[in-house]
Formats: structure tokens, sequence, C-alpha cells
């Protein structure tokens, strides 16, 4: 049976990230995917001003309430950029509609970056987001995220394995099984993930080579492919790899071409490689 997804995120119209990664990516990994827009921006909000703003909170309960009259079942229920804290509540009652005991909800918190807030978060999206965190099966945020959702100050360049190991342990007792923390970096020339799943008692590390320019969208890419990688059978560790390395070939390819970071990463120039990469098998993604 073809597996079923479906993504919550925002549509930015220009600038790969979001729906506009996560659809595609998921839709090349095989997976029948359903989007429910969160937000509607003109651009992303990282480098561009006089961006429009549409906040789509209105639109859930009706959306979901007709799709739960479909009753579809979702392997995936994956959520990433929010408009609010607000609307956090609101993707956690459209997930008691929409989701059943097999559906695996995969969270990309996707509030904050480089120890800052994204520009319109307002304070109280942490605490929100760790309600919906506490309901995962699995979380992605980078070092800014799981720092700010554990209400800890942005641990800046210089910090140990031990405390990353104190963050993935924080994240799990929250209720999640997995977490994944990207933007991890011991050594200037490289950066990579941590890793873990209840019952680890620390985390795995996986590194790659450090590019020092500011990337938007690899965070909505590294998951895109990690969740596509995991609804194809991978386990989770082959899974970060795999989504490691693609999302490192993207960038290498964004630099190489000279485009401006800020339109985002040339992911799709690694779709092509996806499906033989993915080397899918029928293993029911277990929760
Ligand atoms: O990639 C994360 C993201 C998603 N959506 C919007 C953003 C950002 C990061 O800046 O602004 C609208």
């Amino acid at each position: 049976m073809q597996k079923r997804a479906i993504a919550v995120h925002d549509i930015s119209c220009v600038g790969r990230c979001s729906l506009t990664v996560a659809l595609p990516i998921l839709s090349a990994a095989g997976i029948n995917t359903a989007v429910i827009p969160t937000a509607l921006l003109s651009t992303h909000t990282g480098e561009f001003t006089g961006y429009t703003h549409l906040d789509l909170s209105d639109q859930l309960e009706p959306i979901s309430r007709h799709l739960e009259t479909l009753s579809l079942h979702y392997d995936a229920f994956y959520t990433g950029y929010l408009a609010s804290g607000a609307q956090v509540e609101e993707v956690l009652r459209m997930m008691d509609r929409l989701c059943d005991p097999a559906t695996h909800l995969f969270v990309d918190p996707a509030f904050a970056d480089q120890g800052r807030m994204y520009s319109l978060m307002n304070q109280d999206m942490p605490k929100q987001m760790r309600g919906l965190c506490s309901r995962a099966n699995t979380i992605i945020p980078n070092l800014t995220e799981a720092a700010f959702l554990l209400n800890q100050p942005y641990p800046g360049q210089c910090y140990t394995q031990a405390l990353i190991a104190d963050y993935c342990r924080a994240l799990i007792a929250l209720g999640t099984e997995n977490v994944v923390i990207t933007d991890v970096t011991f050594d200037p020339e490289q950066t990579g993930v941590a890793l873990m799943s209840r019952g680890m008692e620390a985390p795995i590390f996986l590194f790659r080579q450090r590019f020092h320019q500011v990337f938007y969208g690899t965070g909505d890419a590294m998951a895109s492919f990690t969740l596509a990688a995991l609804l194809n059978g991978k386990q989770l560790a082959d899974a970060v790899e795999l989504a490691l390395d693609l999302t490192h070939e993207a960038i290498e390819y964004t630099l190489e071409d000279g485009e401006p970071l800020r339109y985002g990463v040339q992911f799709e120039r690694v779709l092509p490689t996806l499906w033989q990469r993915l080397s899918p098998n029928d293993s029911p993604l277990e929760k």
C-alpha cells in the first residue's frame, strides 16, 4: 500500500522552505502527501523584508472537519512552521480529528535558529510547541529550538557532547520517542546532528563537512528527507544519515551555482537520486 502523509506547514511563495520543500521531497519518495497550509507568505521571513503574511488559523478547523469525514488513514502527520502559539492548540485539535494510533506524529518545531526566534514568532511559541512535541513520535529541532523548548538559553558556539546528551534526554522526557537535534557543532569544520530514541543511553552523533554560510530551508529539507526515509522503512539513524547526505549535496549544488542563499537550497537537483537511495520496503512505520 502506498503511504500517505499530511504536511502542516506554511506556504512561502518564494524562497524554498516549508511546504514547497516538504511536498516535492515526500512526493519524490513515493508518498501520497496531503497538505494543510498554516499561513501564506510571499517569502520566508529570513533575509527578506516587506513580505506579506496571512495567518490561516481560522481555516484549520473547517478543513480538518471536512477531511475527517473522508476517514483516511495517514501514516504520518508532519508539522512545521506554525503561524503562532495559539495555532499550536488548533493543530493539536486537528491531530485528534485526523490521526489514529498508527499515525506517526513527526514535528519540526521551526520557530527559531542561530540563537533567535524567527521574526514573526511571539514569545509564547516555545511553551506552546512543547505541548506539541510531548505528543510526537519524532521531533527534529535545531540546537536553538532544542534549548528554547527546554527553557534554556541558546548555548552559543561552545558546548559539550554531555550538554547535547542532556538535551536529548530532557526532550525525550517531554514525551516524544525520538529526537534529532540538528546544527550540532563541536569542530569548526564539521556540523551535524545528535539523534536519540527512548531507551538509548547516549545519542548518536553524525557529522558532515561544515559550510560557514547561513542556509535557509535546510531544516525543512533535513526533516522532509528524514521522514521520507522513515516512511520507506529505514531505521532512524539510517534515515538521518541519508538526509544529511542529501542536504549536504543540495548545499553543494547551490554553492556551485552561485544562487543567492536566501532563495533556499537546490534540493531539486538531488531528487532524481532519491528513489534508488531509499531502497523502499513494506515495513510499516512503528509507533
Ligand atoms: O524554514 C523555516 C521557515 C519556514 N517558514 C517561514 C520562515 C522560516 C524561516 O525563516 O520564515 C515563513
